[in-house]
């Protein structure tokens, strides 16, 4: 795909304005300080057939934080098309929209933590975790969180 693009480029310049980009970028705050100062949530999610309860933040008020959803009400038409991009330490990556978060829209919940079953999380796991209760899989709970960014979809 890359290469396709890059002959595309050079062979029509009008073609420059179309190269995917990503108008908006941010990385969200994961620092305690800023994690501690929103509001507390717990969860509790099924992983490989036994239930962990954990708890930390929302990614919807971690959103409201950065002004990206509103606190009421319905967001801008621009978040349809922004997606958060979670990396962890061992690769692993996964996307959500914001519109599947969204409370007004798709409204699934997920929790980025920080202790689980009481406890903070070690090595393997954290310092940060996510649980996405309601996926049918544990996929998407991502351990080892190193970045979360948001995004624009590419043009
Ligand atoms: N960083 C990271 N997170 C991950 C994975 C992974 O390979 N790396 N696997 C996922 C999958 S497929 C599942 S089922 C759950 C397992 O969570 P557990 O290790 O807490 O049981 O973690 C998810 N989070
Ligand atoms: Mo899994």
């Amino acid at each position: 795909m890359l290469g396709v693009l890059s002959v595309g480029v050079v062979s029509n310049p009008t073609a420059a304005a179309s190269v995917p980009k990503h108008a908006r970028s941010l990385d969200l705050p994961l620092d305690t300080e800023t994690l501690a100062a929103l509001p507390q949530s717990t969860m509790r999610a099924q992983i490989h057939g036994h239930t962990i309860e954990c708890s930390g933040v929302t990614l919807v008020d971690l959103l409201r934080h950065l002004k990206v959803l509103p606190v009421d009400g319905k967001p801008d038409a621009a978040v349809l098309d922004q997606y958060l991009l979670v990396q962890a330490r061992d690769g692993y990556r996964v996307v959500f929209a914001v519109a599947e978060l969204d409370p007004a829209t798709g409204d699934r919940p997920v929790l980025l933590a920080n202790q689980c079953q009481g406890k903070a999380l070690d090595d393997a796991e954290g310092p940060l975790r996510l649980l996405v209760p309601d996926d049918r899989r544990a996929a998407r709970s991502v351990r080892q969180i190193s970045r979360i960014q948001l995004l624009d979809a590419p043009d």
